[in-house]
């Protein structure tokens, strides 16, 4: 670690790394969905794009009630999906671009599908039932406590042939693995192994911080308001508890053997203060805060999304930055207007100069909106269940827009989700050839990084006393500055720089003919406008 520290260029630290939902980016074998040759296929794309890691959202059998977020088999690739050895030539293929392959485990919970959890159901004395999280009933028949599943309901389903509760957090065939259980953190550790050893360079730990529940199954207290009863509760005792940091250094230990492996957590219902608290030295690399990916655009917000972030962290721990996912409404259709990208190419100039580690999600960088499901084309189960309020997480899956044929060029055959029908206007192909389109706009500035370290290592101000509109902070890194300036509103915004912010170098601007209006005391930035300076 102290080797890796001081290298100038360490991936998972200065890198940007790139989300792809599989099932939804490139079909190799014309049967509708994604696969991994088919990411293989577009590697030259992501290479000129500029990225330097994937992100692949899991690809291990499922039986998809949770589209892969219920695995059925942690060593093994879903023939859906490919083979290991597709899996081998995506990770060799991608190495030689200079891109490392992030895998996305999934070990708070298996499928009911696992032979572990099947095992586990068939008698009370079998070996792996304790791998497994059970409760007999109390004296009147009920669970053990209130405690709720996030996807709705309780979380404690009744098992006929045990006649015992299992519990799970999320969907009830996604039963929650019993981490106190020696066995299951063998296994666990079993599981970093395997890929590490076929060269994976990182991990994504969907929700690590809910590995461990209290150990006593006692009841969250109900004090809060909120739309579901899973909100209602304080969670004290269904995550974020003290045993999980042991689990969280026999990673890390495990993953310092390995060069520059890196894992990065999915903190669930995370505060700043909590997330950084499971990152650093011994513990996780980094981890999510999905606070700016929450907020409403606004310079206000953002800036009290930063401040508390880098305030939880503080300068020994290395923020990520994200602004979109595949659980959550794509940003261009939170808050771009229209089909214009305006707003979405100052997005990207923030998401790229920020301090932290860039992640984007397919689609992002030519501006893909979400789609729009009916209710008979529902594919999420939270979507089913909450509908009209809640119309689940299907829109943001929709497949990549690569070019004006047929089912946008991911597939010769019916997707499966319906691609956006903009993507005749809205897609790779015809971005490329236009020069000022959101996908060259991440293209530049992402080269940007590259060449000026500042963006990328320096520490961050966030800077007082502008329009309200304007977010502002400045880079320092090795006695060079930066300053980057965001109107986050649609009127035009003056700004008098104090004298020290006078930098005269106009690295970027996300509009033409701005490097005139830097001749004056102020400056003027346009509805929408970022504005990159350097000195
Ligand atoms: O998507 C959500 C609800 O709309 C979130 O609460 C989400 O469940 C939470 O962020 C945890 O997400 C992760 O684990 C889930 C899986 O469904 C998500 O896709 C994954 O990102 C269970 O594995």
């Amino acid at each position: 670690m102290a080797d890796s520290k001081a290298k100038d260029f360490l991936w998972w630290r200065d890198g940007v790394i790139y989300q792809i939902y599989p099932r939804s980016f490139m079909d190799s074998n014309a049967d509708g969905l994604g696969d991994l040759n088919g990411i293989t296929a577009r590697l030259d794309y992501l290479a000129d794009l500029g990225i330097d890691a994937i992100w692949l959202s899991p690809v291990n059998p499922s039986p998809d009630v949770d589209f892969g977020y219920d695995v059925s088999d942690y060593c093994a690739i879903d023939p859906k999906f490919g083979t290991l050895a597709d899996f081998d030539r995506l990770i060799a293929e991608a190495n030689r671009r200079g891109i490392r392959i992030v895998m996305d485990l999934v070990l708070n919970h298996t499928s009911d599908q696992h032979a572990w959890f099947r095992q586990a159901r068939a008698s009370l004395d079998n070996p792996y039932h304790d791998w497994y999280l059970w409760s007999n009933p109390d004296e009147h028949g009920r669970p053990p406590n209130n405690w709720q599943s996030v996807f709705g309901g309780r979380a404690w389903q009744w098992d006929e042939n045990l006649r015992q509760y299992y519990y799970h957090m999320f969907y009830k065939e996604q039963p929650d693995l019993n981490w106190r259980n020696p066995a299951v953190r063998a296994a666990m550790l079993d599981v970093f192994r395997f890929w590490a050893e076929r060269g994976v360079q990182g991990f994504r730990l969907d929700v690590f911080n809910v590995y461990f529940k209290d150990a006593l199954l006692r009841s969250n207290p109900v004090n809060r308001p909120g739309l579901r009863p899973f909100d209602w509760q304080t969670h004290r005792y269904d995550f974020d508890q003290p045993e999980l940091i042991g689990v969280l250094e026999d990673i890390r230990k495990l993953l310092d053997a390995y060069p520059d492996c890196y894992a990065v957590g999915e903190t669930f219902c995370g505060t700043p203060e909590r997330t950084s608290g499971y990152c650093g030295e011994g513990l996780l690399h980094a981890a999510f805060n999905f606070n700016l990916l929450e907020s409403r655009w606004s310079a206000r917000r953002y800036a009290a999304c930063l401040r508390g972030w880098e305030h939880a962290l503080g300068a020994g721990r290395w923020p990520t930055q994200v602004l979109n996912n595949h659980d959550t409404m794509r940003s261009a259709t939170r808050f771009g207007q229209g089909e214009d990208d305006e707003r979405m190419k100052a997005a990207a100039a923030l998401l790229l100069t920020l301090r932290g580690t860039p992640f984007m999600y397919y689609g992002e960088e030519i501006g893909m909106r979400d789609i729009r499901v009916s209710r008979s084309q529902i594919l999420d189960p939270i979507g089913r269940r909450y509908w009209p309020f809640f119309k689940g997480r299907d829109g943001c899956r929709a497949p990549m827009q690569w070019d004006a044929s047929a089912a946008a060029g991911i597939s010769p055959a019916q997707t499966w989700l319906p691609v956006h029908p903009d993507y005749r206007e809205r897609n790779v192909a015809a971005q490329s050839a236009q020069p000022d389109s959101l996908l060259n706009t991440y293209r530049q500035l992402l080269a940007l990084r590259r060449a000026n370290p500042v963006l990328v290592r320096g520490d961050l101000d966030l800077l007082d006393g502008l329009p309200r509109d304007v977010l502002a902070y400045r880079r320092t890194f090795k006695g060079s500055q930066a300053l980057v300036l965001l109107n986050m509103g649609t009127a035009p915004a003056k700004i008098d720089l104090p004298a020290a912010e006078k930098l005269r170098r106009l690295l970027w601007s996300s509009h033409p003919h701005t490097g005139e209006a830097l001749n004056g005391d102020g400056l003027t930035l346009a509805g929408n406008q970022a504005l990159i300076l350097a000195d």
